[in-house]
């Protein structure tokens, strides 16, 4: 679809209002809210990361297209969220210390709202108490972290062996995710689980709730 190209090159250039234009325009198309959002808005992310590795886009670029994706994430929301599902249980996630990437923790949590999951969002930068103090209050079956450096990543690890130091690793599902991870690293920092996307995120919390 040529609406889709133009948005890869909308998002590249972080044109918030074309984004929210076009995601509406596809969904009045008939497109499903989760193709929109993953065809259109991470595609295009995709392609922006790319050229961020290599040097072509730069930190205030990027940020553009952030805001240009959260503008069409904030279209996709309550539709997503809109299933009626069931309650299936409750996750508290955040973004660890050290790292502000906030996008795909984000869409995690829209697609865990719209199965059925609560969920509270701690945000980014959280340092190890603040995952500490949200689980002793009791309310959750489910920790989710999200970390999208490799200088970040092994902050899960002080999270989790802080947990197993309090005796209460045990009362909780951790899941862990971001594109730096994968689920050889997950085993090794004593995780459940490595959610490669959003969707097995909410996959594999079901899983662990059954
Ligand atoms: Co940054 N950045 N960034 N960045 N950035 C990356 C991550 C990078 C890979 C780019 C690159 O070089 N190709 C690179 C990391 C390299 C490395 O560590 N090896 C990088 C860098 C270097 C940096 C800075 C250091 C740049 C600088 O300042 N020189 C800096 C660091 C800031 C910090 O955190 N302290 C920085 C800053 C930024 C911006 C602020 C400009 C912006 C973030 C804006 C925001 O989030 N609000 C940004 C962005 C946008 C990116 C890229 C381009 C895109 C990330 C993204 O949103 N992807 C990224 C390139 C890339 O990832 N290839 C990059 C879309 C999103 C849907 O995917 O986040 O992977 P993702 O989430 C997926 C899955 O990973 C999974 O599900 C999601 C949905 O399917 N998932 C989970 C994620 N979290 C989960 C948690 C779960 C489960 C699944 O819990 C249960």
């Amino acid at each position: 679809e040529d609406l889709v190209l133009q948005m890869h090159d909308d998002l590249y250039d972080g044109m918030k209002e074309e984004i929210e234009e076009a995601v509406n325009i596809l969904l009045e198309r008939g497109w499903q809210p989760y193709d929109v959002l993953t065809k259109a808005l991470v595609e295009g992310m995709r392609i922006v990361g790319i050229d961020f590795r290599d040097g072509i886009l730069f930190v205030p670029e990027v940020l553009l297209a952030a805001g240009a994706m959260k503008g069409g994430m904030a279209i996709l929301k309550p539709l997503l969220a809109e299933t009626g599902a069931p309650r299936l249980g409750a996750m508290v996630i955040g973004t660890v210390k050290g790292d502000i990437h906030d996008i795909g923790k984000n869409l995690v949590t829209m697609m865990m709202e719209g199965a059925g999951f609560e969920v509270k969002d701690l945000g980014i930068n959280n340092p190890v108490e603040n995952y500490i103090e949200a689980l002793e209050t009791g309310e959750f079956d489910i920790l989710g972290m999200s970390a999208l450096l490799t200088t970040t990543m092994p902050y899960m690890k002080v999270v989790i062996d802080t947990m197993v130091e309090k005796g209460m690793r045990d009362d909780f599902t951790v899941l862990v995710g971001g594109a730096p991870l994968n689920e050889e690293f997950g085993k090794a920092i004593g995780a459940d689980a490595y959610c490669r996307d959003a969707a097995v995120a909410v996959e594999t919390a079901k899983e662990f709730m059954a």
